[in-house]
């Protein structure tokens, strides 16, 4: 794995001018944000574009651009060996294409990791960067936002892996502080009563979606919801209250037979940037990703880009404008799936939002559905979304459980779209697809094959 990033720090340091193509989720920005610093601190003229999937248009337009060498951070696993693309590095860490000639690409599925929990898109670009000056260990905070964005933390609540040595080089370069604490979102800016509100994986029975029963619940504890007119988020509050709070949970999920494994699951580790500004999202590596996924899902890439180079006034107030419409966006279309209904079939549950969610939102919508305790979580859950170019996108989100009875989301979503002539691929427990208009019970139907096939075996 070593000789790889050097092999690619190499084809870096011989090119005169490189041209960046990162995805448009938290963990593309992070990715494309340590690609660019590193190009910078070379003193190499670099461009950056964000597109949303390497489909045959944008490849073609690519390598219309005849570029002198193109970096794909966070993307470009499923270039193969015929692509049209010839001067092309790639540093990513989804599934990989079998047939493609794998000596320029960066990925820990070729290293017998697993890209899904054990390394991000942007720990990738990270580890090429470290390999090109050991300076930049200053970028391993980038390399965790990335990591959580995608929520790699998710399975084992806390990072591990490859990404267990990129904390060790956040702490050591002073960047990040590991603590444990409670694990549900919005520690830094959501107050107290919301965070409990909006608690999920696992549910708080009674107070989760219940705001007043959330209140009423600090208040018995006498714990002030308020500091003056201003309410208190759970960095405010002291070690007791937040001691008091963390027992009373564990104490409800355990008298309602939540059973210990998944009570534990209410701590896990946190990865704070030291160097931030407490009581910002940007203090909180979770927040920071969600932060960022409220841009470039939003066309508005350069947003983004310009926090994590370290802009910290006019995009960081854009980015937090848009981070209202994203939460607003995200209720919104958790209440519009709801509406519509999610349908059940043997081996899959579906729902189409036709053009009721954005397509980029809709894998992050589909997961807190699958997430939440309004939907059963033991089969894979399909969601559907028109884009603007007249396609489908489909987002499919699983759980641990399933991924460990054999469920692999990632051939079963590439194998059902390929035979659509549509693009597919991810993780075995989330991907994404992309296929013809009026194709989506016949996909339906392929996929349910694939995953029936899969959780039989
Ligand atoms: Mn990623």
């Amino acid at each position: 794995m070593i000789n790889r990033a050097s092999k690619l720090a190499e084809i870096i340091h011989n090119s005169e001018k490189i041209h960046v193509v990162t995805h448009i989720d938290a963990d593309g920005i992070t990715a494309g944000a340590i690609a660019a610093l590193t190009l910078k601190r070379l003193g190499k003229p670099y461009s950056i574009e964000f597109v949303k999937q390497l489909d045959n248009n944008i490849q073609e337009k690519l390598k219309n651009e005849n570029h002198k060498l193109i970096w794909f951070t966070d993307l470009g696993s499923s270039i193969s060996s015929n692509s049209i693309i010839k001067n092309k590095i790639i540093t990513d860490h989804h599934s990989c294409n079998q047939d493609a000639d794998h000596s320029y690409h960066f990925n820990p599925h070729l290293f017998g990791f697993d890209g899904s929990f054990e390394l991000s898109g942007a720990g990738a670009t990270y580890l090429v960067s470290k390999s090109i000056d050991k300076k930049n260990i200053d970028l391993s905070s980038l390399a965790i936002i990335g990591a959580c964005g995608d929520l790699q933390d998710k399975k084992n609540c806390k990072l591990i892996g490859l990404n267990q040595d990129i904390l060790k080089d956040g702490k050591k370069s002073n960047q990040i502080v590991i603590k444990k604490d409670i694990s549900y979102f919005g520690r830094e800016t959501r107050p107290v009563y919301k965070l409990l509100q909006f608690a999920n994986n696992p549910i708080i029975p009674g107070l989760t979606g219940r705001e007043s029963a959330c209140i009423s619940f600090l208040k018995k504890l006498n714990i002030k919801i308020k500091d003056g007119d201003k309410s208190r988020c759970w960095v405010h509050l002291s070690k007791n209250e937040r001691r008091k709070i963390i027992s009373n949970i564990a104490e409800l999920l355990l008298t309602k037979g939540f059973g210990h494994k998944i009570t534990k699951r209410i701590i896990s580790e946190v990865y704070i940037l030291k160097n931030e500004k407490e009581g910002t999202e940007l203090h909180d590596a979770k927040e920071y990703a969600t932060l960022l996924n409220s841009t470039a899902r939003y066309g508005q890439y350069m947003v983004g880009l310009n926090v994590c180079l370290g802009d910290r006034n006019k995009w960081l107030n854009d980015a937090q404008n848009l981070l209202r419409g994203h939460r607003k966006n995200l209720v919104e279309g958790l209440q519009f799936a709801k509406e519509e209904g999610i349908e059940r079939r043997e081996f899959l549950q579906f729902y189409h939002a036709k053009s009721g969610i954005r397509d980029t939102i809709i894998g992050i919508v589909t997961n807190m559905l699958l997430n939440s305790f309004e939907v059963s979580n033991d089969l894979p859950l399909i969601g559907f979304s028109f884009k603007e170019d007249g396609d489908v996108k489909a987002s499919a989100r699983g759980t641990q459980e399933l991924v460990e009875k054999g469920l692999n989301l990632s051939i079963a979503m590439n194998q059902a779209a390929k035979d659509l002539n549509g693009i597919g691929g991810g993780h075995n427990i989330a991907a994404g697809a992309t296929i013809p208009k009026g194709k989506e019970e016949e996909f339906l139907q392929l996929l349910e094959k694939r995953i029936k096939t899969q959780l039989s075996s």
